[in-house]
């Protein structure tokens, strides 16, 4: 069986180890968000497809949930001495060579998707039906607006990171932009991993800064909807919150309402223009399955709590089963 999981950081990550419990021989293909990546330092950084090789690769800090799991600052301390910013960010000592292998490779002309496969055969070399790849081989940056009275138009564009890691989402987002998305295309293998799934799946990652850049980036959205394999979404909002992160800091940029079913009837059914065939929620959010339905988007309910990768798998298992007319 052949499986592709769209994800972003944490949350995919965790999602993907479940996919894997589930389907411990499948050929398992991560299209990975790259919406979030910025340069710091000189040095291209991508956080969501570094977080899912240490995630699956067993190197990651469980409890950050991103970044190496025994990592040292020391860099970062000599960077600050010198007084260069970004000081908010954490570049820990054993994280920055993967940046600096990155870079490097990048520099020499090879595209992000074949960096990945150079990064990542380090790490999930015991795993060879894994395969990592970015959602594109563009530049694509996520920048956010926020209220600022002293700027044009009395609102500021900040990159997503200083967005989201140095102000913690706090100041409300009043607009998200993704620079370069429409001239991008789908990284090496994307579109072909899809159109030979016999089943996708689309992680309970962030819709707005996580899926959406994924969906956006042209021509993956129809090889969803025109491909053969069934579409299951997970939800990420559990009971009007999300279950990791701080989704609901941006949903409202979008104007998306903090609520699976929202976020359901936003990623829309397959038949409607949309690309989901099924939409899976938790239990907590039972009530509104039945209006979901009525709407023609097929819903299944199960609880969606990733407390381990058994746990996800056991969800995700349920969830197929429930997929009209599944022979998975
Ligand atoms: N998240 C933080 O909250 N603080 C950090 O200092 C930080 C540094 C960092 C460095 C490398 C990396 O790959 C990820 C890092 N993250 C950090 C996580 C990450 O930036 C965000 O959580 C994601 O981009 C959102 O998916």
């Amino acid at each position: 069986m052949q499986i592709v999981v769209l994800a972003g950081g944490v949350g995919g990550s965790r999602f993907v180890s479940g996919v894997r419990a589930a389907y411990p021989d499948a050929q398992l293909t991560v299209i990975v968000n790259t919406a979030d990546d910025v340069t710091m330092h000189g040095l291209r950084i991508c956080p969501d497809l570094d977080t899912m090789t240490y995630t699956l690769g067993r190197g990651i800090d469980p409890e950050r949930g991103w970044g190496r799991a025994g990592e040292t600052w020391r860099v970062k301390e000599e960077l600050a001495a010198y007084g260069l910013e970004p000081t908010w960010f954490g570049l820990g000592d054993l994280d920055l060579a993967t940046h600096l292998a990155r870079t490097q490779l990048l520099a020499a002309g090879l595209p992000l998707s074949e960096v990945t496969r150079r990064i990542t055969a380090r790490w999930l070399a015991d795993d060879p039906r894994l395969i990592l790849l970015p959602m594109t081989d563009d530049v694509v940056e996520t920048e956010v607006a926020i209220a600022d009275a002293a700027a044009d138009g009395g609102r500021r564009w900040l990159h997503f990171q200083e967005y989201w890691v140095r102000l913690r989402a706090q100041p409300d987002a009043l607009a998200i932009r993704r620079r370069g998305i429409e001239a991008t295309r789908p990284a090496a293998g994307v579109a072909e991993a899809i159109a030979a799934a016999d089943l996708i799946l689309i992680a309970p990652s962030n819709p707005v800064v996580s899926i959406g850049p994924i969906l956006e980036v042209p021509g993956i959205r129809t090889a969803l909807r025109t491909g053969n394999a069934p579409v299951v979404g997970f939800a990420g909002i559990l009971g009007g919150a999300p279950v990791l992160g701080m989704a609901h800091r941006l949903l409202p940029a979008i104007g998306v309402e903090v609520d699976a079913a929202a976020v359901g009837r936003h990623y829309g059914s397959r038949a409607a223009c949309g690309v989901l065939d099924l939409w899976v929620m938790d239990s907590a959010d039972a009530a509104s399955a039945a209006g979901l339905e009525a709407d023609g988007l097929h819903v299944a309910v199960t609880g969606l709590i990733m407390s381990s990768p058994d746990a996800t798998a056991e969800f995700i298992r349920l969830a197929v089963k429930a997929l009209p007319s599944s022979a998975l």
